[in-house]
């Protein structure tokens, strides 16, 4: 907590009497909150946080998380529901423990839950789960996802109509050991002028629980068209992604990790490049820093949490939401969580 303090060079009071935005909810913890808009409502698919008792580590084992709850709004300024427990880890054949920071998509009716979580090695997969509603509960799958890895999976749907899985978070999210879809445990994070890692893509076939190709790996790029730096750990990807398209064009943004930074890159197609375009969101109170945006009803809106609630404990985490501006240039307003 202390250390918190002095990145956010503030003390926690301090921060909590500007904060932008409250809780959602605060009779649970809630976290890495991925929203959409469904049958008219909102729906937010969270991290549930618990004290699972889990040591502190480098690979995020204290983040022991065992369940979902789906939260529900009628807009963004109304109150959150708590739907209930949508999935529990248990009900899950492959995974042993940490479902981590999952997303949602719907077709034909049906809605589709994805989330990573360990197996009994302790490599991170994702799995997919089907429910009737947008709340669930949600019936997982056997098995996880074929072609899958790593953390952090969100799906975007494309104006045709086709839906995109993407995925990836360094460290404690195993990225950093794979190369081409193949693990090995010698692989680390590149380093120096090496180009970083970039999340993965691929297209969902139409009944959403599989991959219909191999997955890609997504580059971005700096303001010369060069693949970002392994070492420009202020802009390059670590964790988190998420697609939203606007004007035409397509914007991945995601944490940038170890620099506790929302920022994003904009391209021409969901596969990419991407160019790095700036700041989203300066950094919150906690270590970790994931998001989610939403249009509802023509507004722009970010999804993001802090460790305010908790007192700055930083597996204990609340959901959030705040208006995000699109300047008609198409670039994002940066926001400053604390700056009210
Ligand atoms: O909630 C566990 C992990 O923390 C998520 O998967 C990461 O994105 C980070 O928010």
């Amino acid at each position: 907590q202390e250390l918190l303090q002095r990145r956010n060079g503030n003390n926690l009071e301090h921060l909590a009497a500007h904060a932008i935005s409250q809780p959602l909810v605060s009779h649970i913890y809630t976290a890495d909150p991925s929203a959409h808009v469904f049958e008219g409502r909102l729906y937010i698919y969270p991290s549930h946080d618990i004290d699972a008792g889990a040591p502190f580590d480098d690979d995020g084992g204290h983040f022991g998380m065992e369940d979902y709850h789906v939260l529900r709004m009628d807009s963004p300024q109304g109150e959150a529901t708590d739907c209930g427990l949508a999935l529990h880890v248990r009900d899950v054949p492959w995974a042993a423990k940490q479902m981590w920071a999952p997303d949602a998509a719907t077709r034909d009716g049906r809605y589709f839950l994805y989330f990573p979580a360990k197996d009994a090695q302790g490599i991170f997969r994702i799995g997919a789960a089907v429910a009737d509603r947008p709340e669930g509960p949600f019936t997982a799958d056997a098995e996880p996802m074929a072609g899958t890895y790593s953390i952090d999976p969100a799906v975007y749907r494309d104006n045709d109509g086709e839906h995109y899985l993407y995925f990836g978070g360094i460290w404690g999210g195993q990225l950093q050991k794979y190369r081409d879809n193949r693990y090995d445990v010698a692989n680390e994070e590149p380093t120096g002028a090496a180009p970083a890692l970039g999340p993965r893509v691929g297209r969902l076939h139409s009944g959403m629980t599989r991959l219909a190709e191999p997955t890609r790996e997504v580059l971005i790029l700096d303001e010369h068209g060069t693949p970002l730096r392994a070492d420009d750990h202020e802009r390059r990807f670590f964790e988190g992604p998420w697609l939203h398209r606007y004007n035409d064009r397509y914007y991945l943004s995601y944490s940038t990790g170890n620099t506790h930074l929302l920022c994003y890159a904009v391209g021409d197609s969901p596969y990419g490049p991407f160019t790095y375009a700036g700041v989203i969101l300066k950094p919150v109170v906690g270590w970790t820093t994931h998001h989610s945006i939403c249009e509802v009803e023509g507004q722009w809106y970010l999804f993001y949490h802090d460790s305010l609630l908790s007192g700055g404990v930083t597996h204990l985490r609340s959901v959030k939401c705040t208006p995000l501006h699109m300047d008609a240039d198409g670039s994002i307003r940066t926001i400053d969580p604390y700056g009210a």
